[in-house]
């Protein structure tokens, strides 16, 4: 059993697209285990975009994850972050297929609605800056996965 970790963008909870983006990963059967909306600190924001200091756009990324709040979650499930990677589809929300969820609602790069880990080794991680264990929990989901 593979964990992902998402967060939802700011401005992905100011245009009021929280339920839309949920529900979305409910369907496909995605078990969420962890889920709360806070206000990200500077030290979280450069810490889950470590990888991208000194880049172009990193400037821009870490004030745009700051500018309102964001909802984190944890998901569980069967190969959880590649169809996870999948219903969000590309980075950029131009060449993201129009069924993905940054296909259909993304603005640009940056404001592309959604974060989620790339990996198990990032997931690992970048759960670990948003969510101490007692908040992970745990119970039964009424889906079948035969993946
Ligand atoms: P994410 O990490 O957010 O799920 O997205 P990703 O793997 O598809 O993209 P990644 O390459 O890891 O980039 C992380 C975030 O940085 C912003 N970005 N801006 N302006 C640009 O060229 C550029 N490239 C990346 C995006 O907001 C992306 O989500
Ligand atoms: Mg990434």
């Amino acid at each position: 059993m593979e964990r992902e970790f998402l967060f939802l963008k700011p401005n992905t909870v100011r245009r009021g697209l929280i339920g839309e983006v949920i529900s979305r990963l409910e369907r496909r059967g995605i078990k969420i285990i962890a889920l709360k909306m806070i206000w990200v600190t500077k030290e979280q924001a450069e810490e889950l975009y470590q990888e991208h200091k000194g880049k172009s756009f990193y400037n821009d990324l870490i004030d745009f994850v700051l500018s309102g709040p964001v909802v984190v979650m944890i998901l569980e499930g069967p190969r959880v972050i590649e169809m996870v990677r999948h219903i969000i589809g590309n980075t950029d929300p131009l060449k993201a297929s129009p069924g993905s969820i940054r296909g259909e609602f993304g603005m640009s790069v940056t404001k592309n609605i959604v974060h989620a880990s790339d990996s198990l080794e990032s997931a690992k991680r970048e759960m670990k800056i948003f969510f101490s264990e007692n908040e992970i929990l745990n119970y039964r989901l009424d889906v079948q996965h035969d993946l």
